[in-house]
């Protein structure tokens, strides 16, 4: 079974809609394995946005993601990974679709509520970077033949 990394950015605090997103997870059918509020370090956003650190935006970025706590979640399913990438929608919340988290809560590039990982790799290196061993809760889903059937 596959895990992932969501983490819902301050512009998901300061409008309200956290409760809503982690909803739409649970719907979905996936399993909520951890959950916590945390304080981005600069540590951790340098290393996050490595792929960023030399563009114009990043020094906002990381301001932006340390203007308030940060609620982090580990999500397990069969595709978690694609799955929450394609609940999330495109980047910009100007281009993702309607429906999507990005889609239906953002109008924006930079303000876009959510980050979520973009491979079982990064997935990975997240839990790592953003959770303690201890903070990650194993339990049986009790419906999952119900959600996932066969396959
Ligand atoms: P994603 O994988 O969809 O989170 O997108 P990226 O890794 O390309 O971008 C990470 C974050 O950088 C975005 F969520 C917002 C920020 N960003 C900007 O602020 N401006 C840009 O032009 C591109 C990204």
């Amino acid at each position: 079974m596959q895990r992932t990394v969501a983490i819902l950015k301050p512009d998901a605090l300061q409008r309200g809609v956290v409760g809503e997103i982690i909803h739409r997870f649970e719907r979905k059918g996936l399993k909520l394995m951890a959950i916590k509020m945390l304080s981005a370090t600069e540590a951790q956003l340098e290393e996050h946005y490595a792929h960023h650190k030399d563009k114009p935006f990043f020094a906002d970025l990381k301001k932006f993601m340390m203007s308030t706590p940060l609620v982090a979640v580990v999500l397990e399913g069969v595709g978690a990974v694609a799955e929450v990438r394609r609940m999330a929608g495109v980047t910009s919340g100007r281009e993702a679709e309607l429906g999507s988290i990005r889609g239906d809560f953002s109008i924006s590039r930079s303000k876009n509520i959510i980050h979520v990982s973009d491979s079982p790799e990064a997935a990975e290196e997240e839990i790592v970077r953003f959770f303690e061993k201890s903070e990650i809760y194993k339990w049986d889903k009790l419906h999952s033949p119900y959600t996932f059937a066969e396959d």
